[in-house]
């Protein structure tokens, strides 16, 4: 066989991808570029003053590789962009997890991500999109909920080329080097940005008066990457040196308290941008002026892991959240942030922050490795034989998004005057028919590797 034809591995073609789109997006936002340098500087230090063995990195870790973007996150508007999506990212070893329903928090789209699904895929390179589609069902005046739709039918957000690539996967099996080299840079092209609206200015006004996120989805020819986050290790410290370097950051950190222990996902990011935009009637015949305008859409965002959680540990980790948030509601313009953050550590004083206690009580999910006091015992003891270390655990990472921070990062850069719509509720089935299949269940995933592991110690 000849070498040029050997196929290249998916996860080669995503971290292409993922690297073309952060060459892109630093060049189109800068202020990007300089939270990369942030996250890189605070990494850096973090990493000198415990080092990787102190922060558990996982061993299949590359520390060189951690400022590196996790994930990136697109608004699609109808379900044959979804359906091709899915088929793209599949080339590059992503498949869906999860289902979102931001309906529940007045946006009106839902959303999955698109994500490697193995331990070692993930290892080698984590990049995930977090993918939602409009609902356009939403859009309360019907003249123009049919004219948004009529729009969103003519436009073509994939190249040709990029489409009959991934045919010739599909059917060959994947793609050589040559071909994946193409496919990212025609994949590339989906999410450019570009300053040409497709509608005029009224449309513009509509489409923005509906809600602003209807706005951005509807009036441009393809969807815009609108952030990229890479992984910090100490996502406070990176918090302050927005502020320092005057990059406006949103308010409060999503998710949990700062812990010993962290579990699921902390977020944080800043404003979206207002860019200069060009509407489709643009020249007046007379005066050759053109019509702008400005829009908000594309921000940048860091995120910080921890252990994934059993559905029982996401259950009290849910109405933790609630309680806090009972106790006190962030306000978007910051002036309860620090209170906010005191009471959420106070409630979640009643999580256990000990790798043992998560897992003896199965509120995480850890990968066990034997020590070499370990001789080939019966496994039905785990935490005697944890107590006398024989074996060890690690936790698993979590990989997915959380419904409430994800809301609360579309807010924060949606501006403060959200919240008009009255939402019906969620429709599940209907995502799960435009994209296809059923997304994968992330809690089975999470299991799957816990129990590979505990297998692996029987075959060790
Ligand atoms: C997606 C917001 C959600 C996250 O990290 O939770 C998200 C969007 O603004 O399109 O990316
Ligand atoms: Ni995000």
């Amino acid at each position: 066989m000849m070498k040029s034809n050997t196929r290249e591995n998916s996860n080669i073609i995503r971290a292409k991808f993922s690297a073309a789109m952060s060459a892109m997006y630093r060049h189109e936002v800068p202020a990007y570029g300089v939270l990369i340098s942030i996250v890189e500087s605070v990494n850096d230090e973090v990493l000198s003053k415990i080092g990787a063995a102190g922060l558990g990195l996982d061993t299949q870790e590359d520390v060189r590789r951690i400022s590196q973007e996790r994930h990136g996150a697109i608004r699609l508007g109808t379900a044959q962009e979804l359906s091709y999506i899915k088929r793209i990212f599949a080339v590059m070893g992503m498949f869906p997890v999860g289902y979102y329903d931001l309906g529940q928090a007045g946006i009106p789209v839902h959303s999955t991500a698109f994500r490697p699904i193995e331990r070692e895929a993930l290892a080698e390179n984590p990049f995930r999109v977090f993918t939602s589609l409009l609902r356009t069902e939403l859009i309360k005046n019907k003249a123009i909920r049919v004219q948004a739709e009529a729009i969103l039918s003519t436009r073509k957000i994939y190249t040709d080329r990029a489409l009959e690539l991934v045919h010739i996967a599909e059917k060959k099996g994947g793609l050589d080097k040559a071909q994946s080299n193409e496919f990212v840079l025609q994949v590339l092209e989906t999410f450019r940005w570009h300053k040409h609206a497709r509608v005029d200015f009224a449309t513009y006004q509509n489409l923005h008066d509906e809600h602003r996120l209807i706005a951005d989805v509807v009036s441009f020819a393809n969807p815009h990457i609108n952030h990229l986050t890479p992984r910090t290790l100490d996502i406070d410290a990176a918090q302050h040196g927005m502020e320092k370097s005057n990059i406006s950051a949103k308010a409060v950190v999503e998710g949990p308290p700062k812990r010993q222990c962290p579990i699921l996902l902390r977020q944080t990011s800043f404003k979206a941008l207002e860019e200069k935009i060009i509407f489709a009637d643009v020249n007046d015949a007379k005066t050759g002026n053109v019509e702008t305008g400005t829009h908000t859409a594309r921000f940048g965002e860091i995120e910080q892991r921890g252990v994934a959680l059993t559905p029982k540990g996401r259950k009290l980790y849910d109405e933790l959240l609630l309680e806090t948030r009972a106790k006190v509601t962030p306000s978007a313009d910051g002036s309860n942030a620090t209170l906010y953050q005191q009471t959420l550590i106070d409630v979640f004083k009643q999580f256990p922050d000990t790798w043992r206690e998560l897992h003896d009580q199965k509120l995480g999910y850890f990968r066990y490795r034997k020590t070499s006091k370990y001789d080939n015992e019966d496994l039905s003891d785990l935490k005697a034989l944890l107590d006398s270390g024989k074996i060890t655990i690690n936790p698993i990472i979590y990989e997915d998004f959380l419904p409430v921070s994800a809301a609360g990062i579309f807010q924060s850069n949606l501006g403060d005057e959200e919240g008009e719509l009255t939402l019906k509720a969620s429709s599940r089935d209907e995502f799960v028919e435009a994209l296809g299949c059923e997304p994968n269940d992330e809690f089975q995933l999470y299991e799957g590797i816990q129990k590979r592991s505990l297998n692996s110690l029987l075959n060790q």
